[in-house]
């Protein structure tokens, strides 16, 4: 299997600590996704990393479909509870992060843009799902050691990646203040081999 990613993805980092944890071997294929000669629109028609391409040369697409896919083919570890129920609710984690990454990242292309062509309420729209996300994230969190509760789960992941991504890319928002329990999960996450291993690295700008 063959995994196209960026270092800095934080959706491509969920798919990388999805495979430590579970122990499946991976070849890693770093990409830039803006690059015209990038490989990845003929594996993802939408241009979008992480994209998986398959022993039999099928690719997968998106990250949400992949770490499902990873954490059926092995019984190591796993990620996404088999009660159904429950991994509606590891999947529901996930779709908020996600979701909220989705907004974060809107509003650091929207940066990128010359002053003039940047829109503040695009920005502020976006701000809007970043901090109703977090808050809906720390009350569900509660004072419980993992998201669902005692085992770790694909929903601690996808927190923990999303964390990352706001200290690497919005230093300034400071929700450690407004969300000590989120800190106390992110410390704990951070103690794992498989987030050790996956850190992104430095911004260069
Ligand atoms: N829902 C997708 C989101 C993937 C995504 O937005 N990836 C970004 C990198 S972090 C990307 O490839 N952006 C390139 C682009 O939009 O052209 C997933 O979970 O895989």
């Amino acid at each position: 299997m063959k995994l196209y990613t960026s270092l800095t993805s934080p959706y491509g980092r969920k798919v990388r600590i999805v495979c430590l944890e579970k122990r499946i071997e991976m070849q890693l294929v770093e990409v830039t996704t803006g690059a015209p000669d990038s490989p990845v629109k003929d594996i993802n028609p939408l241009g979008k990393v992480p994209a998986l391409v398959l022993d039999d040369h099928r690719p997968l697409y998106d990250s949400s479909v992949i770490v499902d896919y990873l954490d059926h083919i092995s019984p190591v570890g796993k990620l996404i509870p088999g009660d159904a129920r429950q991994a509606i609710n590891v999947k529901r984690w996930e779709a908020l992060c996600d979701g909220i990454l989705d907004a974060a990242i809107l509003i650091v292309r929207e940066k990128r843009r010359p002053p003039e062509q940047q829109s503040t309420g695009v920005m502020a729209h976006e701000q809007g799902r970043i901090d109703r996300g977090l808050a809906q994230l720390a009350l569900d969190l509660g004072e419980r050691k993992w998201c669902m509760g005692d085992s770790f789960t694909l929903a601690d992941i996808a927190v923990g990646c999303l964390l990352a991504y706001l200290d690497l890319r919005f230093a300034d928002l400071h929700w450690q203040n407004a969300h000590p329990n989120l800190l106390k999960l992110q410390v704990r996450l951070n103690e794992r081999p498989s987030f050790i291993e996956t850190l992104p690295p430095p911004p260069v700008s």
